[in-house]
C-alpha cells in the first residue's frame, strides 16, 4: 500500500517490505525521508509486523542524499531523525541494495540490522568528492564494520566498493544474484525472525583492534598521504572523523562528525565541487540537439593520419572495443604511428594496468592502410592530420566521395573552421569537430564542436562516441580555438609578455602552480614540445620560443627549454634561457622591474575570464559551466575553486572588471573589459 508519495508497504507473513521509488536515483530528498519514516513508524507499531526490510525500485540503492537540498537548509524529518528511528528499530531491518549505493544511501544501509547485496552492486561514501564527508554516521559506523584502515581508504577516497569487496570487508553480509534480491532479502527476513535474531546495531560494535593500533592506522595513513589532500579540506575533515569514531564514544563521535559536515556544507571549496557535480550532468542537455535526436551507432572508425594525435585518438576507440582503420600517407609514417601505440600498450602492460590479452585483444582491432579507400566501410572518419585549412579541404573533398552516405567526418583540429570542412563536402550536415587534448589517449576532455550545418543526430553522435570512449564531450561552437584554447591563449599571451617585463619563466610557473594549475604555462611548453607551430626556415629570432628553438632548446625531450632537465626529467630554472630572456628584453627595449605575485596571477587569470565572458555572449559555450567542465577537465583547472568561471563569481566579477580596467590603462587594449562581462558585473550578477 502506498505509504507516500514515493513509498509503498506491504505486509507478507510477517515482514513488511517497504520499496521506494523515487527516480533517477531513490535520492534521500525530503519526500523520501517522510516515505521511510512513515512506512518505520507504521511497520513498528503493527504487532503482525515482525521484520522489516527496506529496498528501492529502479536501478538503484538510495544513491545519496539529495545534493540538490544541501545547498538549502535541513527539512524535517532530516536524515539523522530517519537514521536515529531506525537505529533504534525493535525489530530486525534488513537492507537490500542493488546498484550503486552511495553516501547517505549506505549510511542509511549501515544503520539497518543487516545488509544484503546484489552481485553486481557498489557501495560508497563519495562526500569528498563534493567537498564533504559522510554526515549521517558514515566515518562512524564504517570503521565499526571495516576497521579503521580500509574506512579511511573508502571515505578520503570516495571510490565504489565493488560487492565482493564489500562483503569482504563486511559492510555487506550477504550477496545473492541481482534477480533474486528481494525475494532473497525476505526470505532472510522470515529466518531472523524464524531464529529470533537480534536488532544487530553497528553502533555498538567496537572497532577492531586496540586503541593504539587504531591510532598508528590513522597516524600511517595520514602520513602516507603527504602532499595528497594539501589544498582539499574534506579528507583531513574525515579522517578528524574517524579519530573521533576511534576516541569517543558513538554519540560523542557522530556530534564530531556532524560539526565537521556542517562546516564542510559552507565551505567554498564544497560550493565548487557541488556546482560540477551538477556542471558534468548539464553537458548531455543541450538546445542545439532535440530530443528525438538519435545517435548514430558507430560500429568502426577510421583515423586519418597516425602522427601523436591520431595514434592516441585511435587508442580510445580501441580501449572502448571499437574496430579502427588507420591511414596515414606513406608506408613509413603509418609504421611511426603504429610502432608508438604498440609501445603505448606495452608499457601499459609492463605497468600492470593492461593484461597482455588485453592489448592482444586491442591491436587485434586495429588496421591500417595507407589508401583512404580502406575508410568506405566506416561509421565515423576523424581527420587529424597536420594544421593546415587547404589540406583539410582537400582531405573532405576525398572522404566524401569514397566514404558511405551514413558516413560522420570529423576533424580533430586545434582551432580551424569546421563549417568550412564540411562545405567541401556533400554532406556538411554530417560533418563536426571531436577536438581532442594531448595526451589524446588520456586527457578526458573532448570538445565536440558543433557547425551551422551539422544536424542534432550528428551533433548527438559526437556526445554519444565521447561517453562511449570514457571522454567528457563538451558541445562548442564553431570559433577560432573553439573554448579551451581560445582561453589559453589570453594567458600564454600574458606569460609571455611577463617574462620580458620583469618576471622569469619560473615566476609565473611558481605562482600559476601555487594556484593550483598542475603546470605553469612555461613547464607546459616544455612538456608539450617547444617546437609545435615552429617553422624552422622562417624562424627569425623574434620572440623568445623562436630562440629557444633555433639553439635547440625544445623542451623535455632535448632536456632544456625554459628549464633544464636531469635524467628522471627533474627541471632546473635554466641559466641559458634566463639569458635569452635577458637579452631579448633588453634588445627590444624592455625596461624590466619587480613584478608581484597578485600581477601575474591577475594578468594570467582575469583576461581568461574575460574571453570566456566573450565566449558565452557568442553562445560558443552554452553555459559558464560548460567552460568550467572544459579548464577542469581538459587542462587541470583546480577543482576546489569551480573552474574559471564559478571562481570569477566567488572572485566578485566587479572587482575583475576593476582590475581589467587597471591594466588596460598601463598595457591597453588587451584588458578591455567584455561588454557581457561589465553588464553582469554591473548587474551584480553572476558568469553561472
Ligand atoms: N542527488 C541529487 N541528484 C542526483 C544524485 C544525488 N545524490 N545523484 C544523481 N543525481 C541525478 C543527476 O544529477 C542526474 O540528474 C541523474 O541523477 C542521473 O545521474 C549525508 C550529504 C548515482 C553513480 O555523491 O555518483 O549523501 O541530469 O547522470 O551516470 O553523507 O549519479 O538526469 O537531471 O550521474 O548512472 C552522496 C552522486 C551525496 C552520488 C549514477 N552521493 N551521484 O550515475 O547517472 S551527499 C553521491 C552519482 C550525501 C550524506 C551526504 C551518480 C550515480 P539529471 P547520473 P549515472
Amino acid at each position: 500500500m502506498k505509504i507516500g508519495d514515493v513509498t509503498t508497504m506491504e505486509i507478507v507473513n510477517q515482514v513488511a517490505i517497504v520499496q521506494t521509488d523515487a527516480p533517477p536515483v531513490n535520492a534521500l530528498a525530503a519526500p523520501v525521508r517522510a516515505g521511510l519514516v512513515t512506512a518505520l513508524q507504521s511497520a513498528i507499531a503493527d504487532p503482525s509486523v515482525h521484520a522489516i526490510v527496506l529496498s528501492c525500485a529502479g536501478r538503484t540503492f538510495h544513491a545519496g542524499a539529495d545534493i540538490t537540498e544541501l545547498s538549502t537548509g535541513p527539512v524535517s524529518p532530516t536524515l539523522g531523525e530517519l537514521l536515529a528511528l531506525l537505529e533504534q528499530c525493535p525489530k530486525p531491518v534488513v537492507a537490500a541494495l542493488h546498484g550503486t549505493t552511495l553516501g547517505g544511501g549506505l549510511e542509511l544501509a549501515l544503520t539497518a540490522h543487516y545488509r544484503i547485496a546484489a552481485e553486481d552492486a557498489r557501495v560508497g561514501l563519495p562526500e569528498v568528492q563534493l567537498g564533504l564527508i559522510p554526515g549521517a554516521g558514515g566515518t562512524q559506523r564504517l570503521p565499526r564494520v571495516c576497521g579503521v584502515g580500509p574506512a579511511l581508504d573508502i571515505i578520503t577516497s570516495g571510490r565504489h566498493v565493488n560487492a565482493g569487496e564489500a562483503l569482504t570487508l563486511g559492510i555487506v553480509d550477504r550477496l545473492v544474484p541481482a534477480a533474486s534480491l528481494a525475494a532473497a532479502a525476505r526470505e532472510w527476513a522470515h529466518e531472523l525472525i524464524a531464529t529470533g535474531a537480534p536488532c544487530r546495531r553497528v553502533s555498538e560494535r567496537a572497532i577492531e583492534g586496540t586503541r593504539d593500533a587504531q591510532h598508528a592506522v590513522i597516524s600511517a595513513f595520514t602520513a602516507a598521504q603527504g602532499k595528497a589532500f594539501s589544498r582539499l579540506h574534506a579528507p583531513a575533515a574525515a579522517i578528524r572523523a574517524v579519530q573521533a569514531a576511534v576516541d569517543q564514544p558513538f554519540a560523542a563521535g557522530l556530534a564530531s562528525e556532524r560539526a565537521e559536515f556542517v562546516k564542510l556544507l559552507q565551505d567554498p571549496q564544497s560550493r565548487a565541487l557541488r556546482h560540477l557535480f551538477f556542471a558534468e550532468r548539464a553537458l548531455s542537455k543541450s538546445r542545439f540537439i532535440s530530443k528525438e535526436a538519435a545517435p548514430l551507432p558507430i560500429h568502426r572508425v577510421g583515423v586519418v593520419g597516425a602522427g601523436t594525435m591520431g595514434g592516441g585518438i585511435a587508442m580510445n576507440f580501441l580501449n572502448a572495443g571499437i574496430p579502427v582503420h588507420l591511414v596515414e600517407v606513406s608506408a613509413e609514417a603509418l609504421e611511426r604511428g603504429l610502432s608508438v601505440i604498440r609501445r603505448n600498450y606495452a608499457s601499459s602492460a609492463a605497468k600492470g594496468k593492461l593484461t597482455a590479452e588485453a592489448v592482444t585483444t586491442r591491436l587485434g582491432l586495429l588496421a591500417s592502410s595507407t589508401d583512404l579507400a580502406s575508410l568506405s566501410d566506416c561509421d565515423l572518419v576523424i581527420e587529424a592530420i597536420y594544421e593546415n585549412m587547404d589540406a583539410k579541404l582537400e582531405l573532405f573533398g576525398r572522404l566524401d566521395g569514397l566514404v558511405k552516405p551514413s558516413a560522420i567526418l570529423a576533424s580533430n583540429t586545434s582551432y580551424l573552421d569546421i563549417e568550412r570542412m564540411g562545405q567541401a563536402t556533400r554532406r556538411p550536415q554530417q560533418v563536426l569537430g571531436l577536438h581532442f587534448f594531448s595526451p589524446a589517449n588520456v586527457n578526458r576532455l573532448l570538445e565536440v564542436v558543433r557547425t551551422a550545418s551539422a544536424s542534432s543526430e550528428t551533433l548527438a553522435t559526437g556526445l554519444a562516441v565521447a561517453k562511449r570512449i570514457r571522454k567528457l564531450g563538451v558541445l562548442v561552437g564553431n570559433a577560432h580555438g573553439f573554448v579551451g584554447n581560445r582561453m589559453l591563449a589570453q594567458r600564454q599571451r600574458e606569460a609571455d609578455k611577463l617574462i620580458l617585463e620583469g618576471a622569469l619563466p619560473w615566476d609565473v610557473d611558481r605562482v600559476l602552480e601555487t594556484f593550483g594549475l598542475p603546470m605553469g604555462p612555461f613547464r607546459m611548453r616544455d612538456l608539450a614540445g617547444m617546437d609545435i607551430g615552429w617553422n624552422r626556415t622562417a624562424s627569425a629570432s623574434s620572440t623568445v620560443r623562436e630562440i629557444l628553438c633555433e639553439q635547440g632548446r625544445l623542451g623535455q625531450k632535448t632536456k632544456s627549454g625554459y628549464y633544464d632537465y636531469d635524467e628522471s626529467r627533474r627541471a632546473t630554472p635554466s641559466t641559458v634561457a634566463e639569458r635569452i630572456v635577458l637579452d631579448f628584453a633588453a634588445e627590444h627595449g624592455y625596461v624590466r622591474r619587480p613584478i608581484s605575485d597578485e600581477e601575474i596571477l591577475e594578468r594570467c587569470l582575469y583576461p581568461m575570464v574575460n574571453e570566456g565572458a566573450r565566449i558565452l555572449a557568442e553562445g560558443i559555450a552554452e553555459r559558464a559551466s560548460d567552460i568550467d567542465m572544459v579548464w577542469t577537465t581538459g587542462y587541470g583547472w583546480p577543482v576546489w575553486t569551480g573552474g574559471p568561471m564559478h571562481w570569477a563569481d566567488q572572485v566578485g566579477l566587479a572587482h575583475i572588471v576593476e582590475r581589467l580596467r587597471h591594466y588596460e590603462s598601463l598595457y591597453g587594449a588587451d584588458f578591455v573589459p567584455s561588454e557581457h562581462l561589465q553588464r553582469i558585473a554591473a548587474a551584480g550578477g553572476s558568469l553561472g
